[in-house]
Parts: structure tokens; C-alpha cells; sequence
């Protein structure tokens, strides 16, 4: 059996890759904080489903040691380092705890297997945020990066990182370059889970309106459980490397607004508010990829694209806040 080892398990991308390791008879080992495992309820809520299933083992990303005894004992075939600070406007908040955290995690992963398992297979989590200010449209794997924010930053440098184990150690190292994605899982910081989730405030009356920050921002937005697919594809190719995934579509936020508020038959200009502390200090003004070489090499393509994203996770919100309401 298969071992597959992941840290940030209990994130959005951790949840729905887990279930698909374990689909294809994985045994799947999670990295989590010691706090997830002691606030189980709260901070589990994406896997509770799966905790029978699965081997959580306890460590921090910020120790070499927590992160090598974890190594030796899994011994993974796989690796998937998902775990990061990953919320873009945070960075701009607190630098210092977004550029070395981010960092040393994917350095330490890497050091580790490459002294204990230098066989596994390793996904690094790159992402779109590393092309930033765009030096041409759409982006692919031969695009020069320009980063926006020390997210993006932290990214360019775990990618070159990833890059560097795989041309100077001969590890199996890939990144994926994720453009945005989303789904019912995802964390409510985030634009579209904001605007999905006061869609279904405003809708059963709980909310009045809805804050947002720039809505001229174009991101090319897919679905994580598409996403996670190509992941796992990238670890199954006899050679590793870096690979483009989005949906090779862009839309504005605002058009993810309009969608949104008419899947309950609203029209968002009647509830979004311009609030200018939604607004980055550097943003990124369009990000839209060209998955060719996905498509080529992994065989890989997206299944889901905006209009079902975007109405599953408004359906998903009003279905969970109908819910809540009741059990009151
Ligand atoms: P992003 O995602 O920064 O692209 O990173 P986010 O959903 O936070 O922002 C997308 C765009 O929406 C604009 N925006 C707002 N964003 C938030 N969060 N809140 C608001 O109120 C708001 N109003 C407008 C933003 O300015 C931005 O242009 C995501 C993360 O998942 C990263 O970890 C990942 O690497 C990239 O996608 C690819």
C-alpha cells in the first residue's frame, strides 16, 4: 500500500486530496498542529469525515526536528506540501510571519526527505500569485514572475527551492502553479466565500450588505477538487515538473458578484459596498493561465468551471445557514 503523507490536511485542498488518496487505496498520513488534534470540532471540520480513515500525526512546520521525526516515521512514498500562511491580504498585515514560515516549511520537507526517503515524490504548492504584476497573458510554465506581495514572494522562493532539490539532490519534486480555487470548503477570508456566504445571509434576511474591496480584480477560478487531481497526476509521471493549472478563463470579482446574487435571484449592485479596507496596498490586477501543458503531459483538464462553481457554493450556504437557522 501506497503511503502519502500531507501537511495542511486540513485545509480546503488537504480535505479533498485526502479523500481522493484514500479513493485510490492510499494510506494517507495528515500533519497537523498539536492544536488542530486538541480542538478537534473546530479546526478538524473538513476531515472529521475522514479522521477513521487516516493517520494524523502531530508537529509544527516551524521545527526542522517535528518535521524530520515525522518523516522517519511515515517513510512516505509521496509528500504533498500543502501547508502555508496562504491568505494574500495577511501578508500585507504581518509580513515577518508569512515570508520565513512559508519558507522554511517547503526547505525543511525537502531536507528532510532527501536524507530519509530521498526516493518519495514531492508536490510543492506554488502558485499563480508568483506571476503578479503579469508580464504577458495568459501566463504558462515559461513565464517570468513578478510577485506582489510577500505571499508571493514566499512562493517564488519555495518554487525555486522545490526546483533546486529536484536539479542538485535528483528528488522527485514538482510544483503546480494553482491559479485561484474554490468550493464549499473554502475559508470565508476569501473573496468568493465571502461574497457566497452573504449571499445566503442577505437572501434569508440576516445580513443588509455585503463589503468588498476592488472589483475590477480578474482571477482565473476553478474548483479545488479538480485541482487536487492534478496534483496526484504530477507525482505519477516518470519525470517531475512544474505545471500550469487554472481553467484558462478570467472573471472580475464583480462578475462573480453579479453571478452570485442572481443565482437567488438578486442583483448585486442593490448590496456590495466599495469598503477601501478591502484594498491591497500592491494588487494583482489579472491573473489567467494556459493549462496546454497539463492537458499534454498529465492528460489533465478542468471539470468545472465558474457558473457550477460559483451556484454549488451559493447553494452550499444557503443549504448550511437554512440548517443552522432551524437547529437554533
Ligand atoms: P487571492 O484570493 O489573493 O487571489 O489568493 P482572494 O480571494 O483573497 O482575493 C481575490 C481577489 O479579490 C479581491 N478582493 C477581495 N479579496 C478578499 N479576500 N476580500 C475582499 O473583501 C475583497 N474585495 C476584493 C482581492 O483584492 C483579489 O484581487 C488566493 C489564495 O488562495 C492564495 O493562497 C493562492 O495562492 C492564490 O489564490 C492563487
Amino acid at each position: 500500500m501506497k503511503k502519502a503523507f500531507i501537511t495542511g490536511i486540513t485545509g480546503q485542498d488537504g480535505s479533498y486530496l485526502a479523500e481522493l488518496l484514500l479513493e485510490k487505496g492510499y494510506k494517507v498520513y495528515g500533519f497537523v498542529r498539536r492544536v488542530a488534534l486538541e480542538d478537534e470540532q473546530h479546526r478538524m471540520g473538513r476531515i472529521l469525515h475522514l479522521l477513521k480513515n487516516i493517520e494524523l500525526i502531530p508537529g509544527t512546520m516551524e521545527s526542522y526536528p517535528s518535521i524530520y521525526r515525522a518523516v522517519s516515521s511515515v517513510k512516505p512514498d509521496e509528500v504533498y506540501h500543502l501547508a502555508a500562511q496562504s491568505f494574500v491580504s495577511y501578508s500585507f498585515e504581518d509580513e515577518f510571519s508569512t515570508l520565513q514560515p512559508n519558507i522554511s516549511g517547503v526547505h525543511y520537507v525537502l531536507s528532510a526527505l532527501t536524507e530519509i526517503v530521498p526516493k518519495a515524490k514531492f508536490y510543492f504548492a506554488a502558485s499563480s500569485e508568483m506571476f503578479g504584476k503579469v508580464h504577458q497573458v495568459p501566463q504558462n510554465e515559461r513565464t517570468s514572475f513578478h510577485p506582489r506581495s510577500v505571499y508571493g514572494i514566499s512562493k517564488v522562493a519555495g518554487f525555486d527551492l522545490t526546483r533546486n532539490y529536484r536539479e542538485a539532490y535528483g528528488l522527485f519534486a514538482c510544483s503546480g502553479i494553482l491559479y485561484n480555487h474554490e468550493s464549499q470548503r473554502r475559508g470565508f477570508e476569501y473573496v468568493t466565500r465571502k461574497i457566497t456566504s452573504h449571499v445566503a445571509l442577505i437572501k434569508l434576511g440576516l445580513a443588509k450588505k455585503l463589503e468588498l474591496g476592488n472589483l475590477d480584480a480578474k482571477r482565473d477560478w476553478g474548483h479545488s477538487k479538480d485541482y487536487v487531481r492534478a496534483m496526484w497526476l504530477m507525482l505519477q509521471k516518470d519525470k517531475p515538473d512544474d505545471y500550469v493549472i487554472c481553467t484558462g478563463k478570467a472573471h472580475s470579482v464583480r462578475q462573480f458578484c453579479e453571478k452570485a446574487f442572481s443565482c437567488v435571484g438578486l442583483n448585486y449592485e442593490d448590496y456590495v459596498v466599495i469598503n477601501e479596507k478591502f484594498f491591497r496596498p500592491a494588487e494583482v490586477d489579472i491573473l489567467l493561465g494556459d493549462y496546454s501543458k497539463a492537458k499534454k503531459e498529465l492528460g489533465w483538464e478542468p471539470t468545472i468551471l465558474f457558473d457550477e462553481l460559483v451556484s454549488e457554493m451559493v447553494d452550499y450556504d444557503l443549504q448550511l445557514l437554512s440548517k443552522k437557522g432551524r437547529n437554533k
